[in-house]
Parts: structure tokens; sequence; C-alpha cells
């Protein structure tokens, strides 16, 4: 039986002369593509050595490393599930996700160690590692003990993956589960769409516990043979020097904001570059209208989700499905990916005309299995006839492009990160004095957006702002932090007593102006 394991697909596309380089990183590291296929064959036997269930959940909590994306490709090669979390989540977050995917493997940095294996422990994992950024911890120490040769576990397409939580409006976040088909499918796709070269060189300068590094980026780079410049975190002076080495670049809006504003950024820099890569959260058209003056390159906008990979892009070259157009639309994601059917919704049920505004649904190869051990979310989320309901609000232009305008969702995109309002509340709820709270999304101009709290305090009692923020760092991931915390009298109300959003999000907007 041909074996369908999305690692299987990777290393295929690995180069003959393994002795080249597959990455290389800002601290002078060089790793062969061979070194790569010997150290997942090395954890990927470590990890069979477990003797862990089919499908086992190995949960991964560790400082970005070439390591820990060794990691993520062994568990595939092992045929495991990978779960990574945000290096910023506090101990009652890590708590629930472990929990929730009962994972039989944690690993953690060396620096966590005490209060995750606890958590782990308590939850029925029975093996917790460490892996620290400097290729310390347990986890290396182990697999030196273990052959550099190993048979990719086999694999289907319907099998899982990987699972990536993501909250919803109310309630826990949930773990989108995605399968080697989800990921395999659309790797091989987006290579021929965005037309990667076999010279091509790409900066990874992404965190790698979300789509955007861990997915799109790595397996970007990968199914195309292509070396990666790995940058341990993004510095935009760092970034803009290497750019003569590279031809790929891929960002959150806010990585292009914070490169606009280094004189370094100039057409001569940038000229080595083939193509800038921009999602997650919206660009602003001046971010796109500057780059281009800045560097002559016109950034490619494109739309994605944990639960569905990449969605739609604006064309790199012609695309023959919209009569060979090439214009990359600034304010717009582009079109539908090849295989991806995407539709927009009136509330009713019944799909709008061309250019009016509904709710996007999707489906394609690329589309999640459902939420890890919900069916009831999971079948809320999905209509009658197979289409995943994004959230999203958007248009289709009558040339066929997308543009998002909004979102069904309550949801804050900060600098990439995504920020559930539901989550802020009830912590801030939970607090001394406070009678109830709102946290809205406002513009701000590092992070495109970012959280404000509302607060209204008990019938004599005094809420401190500062208190409230400082209570919420010990609780939540700094990025969930608001950066404004406002206490007021009363929040505006329509007549079914409804905390109306959109006026606070109005009365704000220039907070950070
Ligand atoms: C950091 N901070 C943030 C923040 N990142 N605040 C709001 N939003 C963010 N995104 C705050 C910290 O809380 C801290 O505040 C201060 O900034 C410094 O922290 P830091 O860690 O040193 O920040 P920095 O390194 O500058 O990080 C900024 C960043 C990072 C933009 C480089 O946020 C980032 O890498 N974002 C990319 C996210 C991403 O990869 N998203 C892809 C999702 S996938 P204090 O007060 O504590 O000092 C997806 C699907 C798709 O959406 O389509 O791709
Ligand atoms: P996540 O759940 O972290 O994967 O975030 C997915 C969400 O990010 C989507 O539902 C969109 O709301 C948003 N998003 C991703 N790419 C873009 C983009 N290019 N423009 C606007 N929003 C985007």
């Amino acid at each position: 039986m041909n074996n369908q394991n999305l690692f299987v697909a990777l290393r295929d596309a690995f180069p003959a002369d393994l002795g080249r380089t597959a990455v290389e990183t800002d601290d002078g590291l060089v790793y062969s593509w061979g070194d790569l296929d010997r150290a997942t064959a090395m954890m990927a036997n470590l990890l069979d050595s477990l003797e862990l269930p089919a499908a086992s959940r190995i949960a991964v909590q560790v400082e970005k490393s070439v390591e820990a994306m060794v990691l993520y490709l062994a568990t595939l090669r092992a045929g495991h599930v990978f779960l990574p979390l945000n290096t910023a989540y506090q101990s009652g977050e890590i708590e629930y996700f472990i929990g929730n995917a009962e994972p039989a493997v944690v690993v953690c940095s060396p620096k966590n160690f005490g209060w995750v294996s606890q958590i782990a422990f308590k939850a029925g994992t029975k093996h917790v590692f460490t892996l620290g950024e400097d290729r310390s911890g347990s986890l290396l120490e182990r697999a030196a003990h273990h052959g550099d040769q190993h048979t990719p576990a086999l694999r289907q397409d319907d099998d899982l993956a990987a699972i990536l939580y993501t909250s919803g409006t109310t309630g826990r976040s949930k773990g989108a589960i995605l399968t080697h088909g989800n990921m395999r499918s659309n790797a091989v796709m987006l290579r021929a769409y965005w037309q990667w070269q076999p010279d091509d060189v790409l900066i990874h300068a992404l965190p790698i516990f979300h789509v955007h590094g861990l997915f799109v980026a790595i397996h970007g780079a990968l199914i195309n043979g292509s070396k990666m410049i790995w940058l341990s975190r993004f510095d935009p002076k760092q970034a803009i020097a290497r750019f003569p080495e590279a031809t790929v670049f891929m960002g959150v809006p806010t990585l292009y904001v914070r490169m606009l504003a280094e004189p370094t950024l100039t057409p001569a820099q940038a000229a080595h570059m083939r193509l800038f890569i921009s999602g997650s959260a919206p660009l602003l058209i001046e971010t796109f209208n500057d780059w281009q003056t800045r560097t002559g390159h016109t950034i490619l906008e494109r739309y994605g989700m944990s639960e569905t990979v990449m969605l739609t892009s604006n064309p790199c070259g012609p695309d023959p499905r919209y009569g060979g157009a090439t214009e990359r639309r600034g304010g717009t994601v582009g079109f539908p990916l090849p295989g991806v059917t995407l539709r927009v919704m009136e509330d009713g049920g019944r799909e709008v005309a061309p250019g009016e505004i509904g709710g996007i649904q999707v489906n394609g190869p690329n589309v999640f299995k459902g939420y890890w051990r919900m069916p009831e979310k999971t079948a809320e989320e999905f209509t009658a006839d197979g289409f995943f309901k994004t959230g999203d609000v958007g248009r289709v232009d009558e040339r066929g492009y997308v543009t998002i305008v909004g979102r069904s969702k309550d949801l804050i995109i900060s600098g990439g990160y995504n920020v559930y309002p539901a989550e802020i509340e009830s912590a801030i709820n939970d607090m001394p004095g406070v009678m109830e709270s709102a946290v809205v999304g406002v513009p701000h101009p590092d992070f495109g957006e970012v959280g404000v709290a509302v607060i209204i305090p008990r019938p004599g009692a005094t809420v401190d702002p500062d208190q409230v923020i400082a209570a919420l760092k010990s609780q939540l991931a700094n990025f969930k932090i608001p950066k404004r915390c406002i206490v007021v009298d009363e929040l505006p109300r329509n007549t079914m007593g409804k905390v109306q959003k959109n006026l606070l999000r109005e009365q704000y907007k220039d907070a950070f102006a």
C-alpha cells in the first residue's frame, strides 16, 4: 500500500545530494539534508521505543529551534500526532490543553520542567522530556542512543497528523484535527501555486507553533527541497540583512510594519528576493503600498486558518482559472486556491450575489476533520452539505478576488495571534470588585489590532486597572493581555441588554492612534 504519511512526501523532496545545506541558523549552525534525515530517524526511533499506542499525541511547548522542527518531523515519521503549544501559555492554559488532549508524551523547556511535568503526570502522561533552544535537555540525550535509520510509519490520508488548539467565541479552546492528507494536499498545491523554484531560499522568521510558521513555511521549503535561513526570533534588522542570500519571506503584517521602519530596507537590499508573502491577519493597504515603494516588490497576501491551512492566495504568476490574472490586489486575499471551493452565504443560507457581503464557507481536501472529542462543536461549524463555516465575513468581486471585511466570530487578531475576548472577560469578571467587563479590539500601529478592556465595578467597589493587568499576566499568555484597561460606570447596551461592542470599538478606536 502507498504510504500517505506526510513525512514521506517531505522526505521524497529532499535533494539527491544529502550533503547540501538544508538549514542555516542565525547562530551559524548548518544542518544538511542528511542531518535532518538522521536526526528525525533517531527521534522517531526514540518514540517507537516508548511503545506508545498508534496516533498518540505528542504535546510540545518549547522555544523555537531546528531540533523542535526535527521533533515535529519525527512525530509524523513515527505516525503520532503533533500538538504544538505557544511558549507564552501559562500553567492554567497548559493544564487545559494537556487535560483535553491527553498526550502520551509532553516535551517542554528545561526551565519549565517542574510545573509542566506536574501537570502532565497528573493528567496521566507517561513521558515528559525537555528540549532547550541550545540543544540541551533529555529529549536529545535519549535520542542519541537510537539508530539513524527508520522506516516511516504507514499512514493514510485520513489519519491524524496534528492538533491545533483554537479558541471559540464561547467556552474553551477546541483542538482542530488536521490529517496527513489535509496538510500534504495543501503543501503540494502551494508549491505549484507560489511557483517554488529549485534555487529558492526561505527566511524562516515566524514562531513554529501555529499554521503559518510550522506548516506553510516549513512544508513549503521542505517539499521543494529548499534551504531555510532560520531566525530563532524575528528581528527586522537581521531579517533584512539576510535578503541578499534568500528569495522567499513569509510574515504576519506586524513583521512587514517593523521592517518598513528600518532605513536598510531598500530596492537594492531586496533585489535578490523573489516573493514576499503575508497572512494570518489583515495587511493594511498602506503597508502593501509602502512595501512596493520601498522594495519594488508587491506583497502576495493569502488567507488561511488553523482548521483549513491555506484557503486563498493572490496570484504568483498568471492564474488560468481567472483569465490569466497576475495582479496581486492590495486589500484582497486573492483567489480560492486550486481545489478549494469558497462561497459567500447570507444568514438565511443562500449564496449572495457577486460583490455582496456574507459569511465565508469553504470545502476542499485541506479542510480539517473536526474538533478533537467535540462532535457537537464540529457539527455546529459545518453545513449539511459539508462546508466549513469560517466565521470570517467577506465578498468575492466579479473578477474572483476575495476580500475579508470582518468577522462574525468575536475575535481580535493581535500581531498575528488570536485573542478571544470571552476568555479575557471571564478572567476579569472573576476578579474581586468587578461586576462585568467587555474586551474589544481596536487599531494599533504595530500589532494591527489590540485588546482594550472596559470594566464596570460592583456598587461601592473600586477597581484598579493596573491590578487587573497584573492579575491577568499571571494567568494568561502575554499577547492576550489587553493593552489598556478602562473603568466606567456603564456599558452601552441594546434593547435586549446586550453590550454593544461596535459602539465600544468606535469609542476607543483612536486609543493608540
Ligand atoms: C508580543 N506581544 C504582543 C504580541 N507579541 N502583544 C500583542 N500581540 C502580539 N502578537 C507583547 C508581549 O506581550 C510583551 O508585552 C511585548 O510585546 C514583548 O514581547 P516579545 O515576545 O518580545 O514580542 P516580539 O518578539 O516583539 O513579538 C512580536 C511578534 C510576535 C510580532 C514578532 O507576536 C510574532 O511572532 N507574531 C507572529 C504570530 C504568528 O506566527 N501567527 C500565525 C498564526 S497562524 P509585555 O507587556 O509583557 O512586555 C494563522 C493562520 C494563517 O493565523 O492564516 O496563517
Ligand atoms: P487561526 O485560527 O489562528 O488560524 O486564525 C485564522 C484567522 O486569521 C482567520 O479566520 C482570519 O480571520 C484570519 N486571517 C488569516 N489570514 C488573513 C488575511 N490575510 N487577512 C485577514 N484575516 C486573515
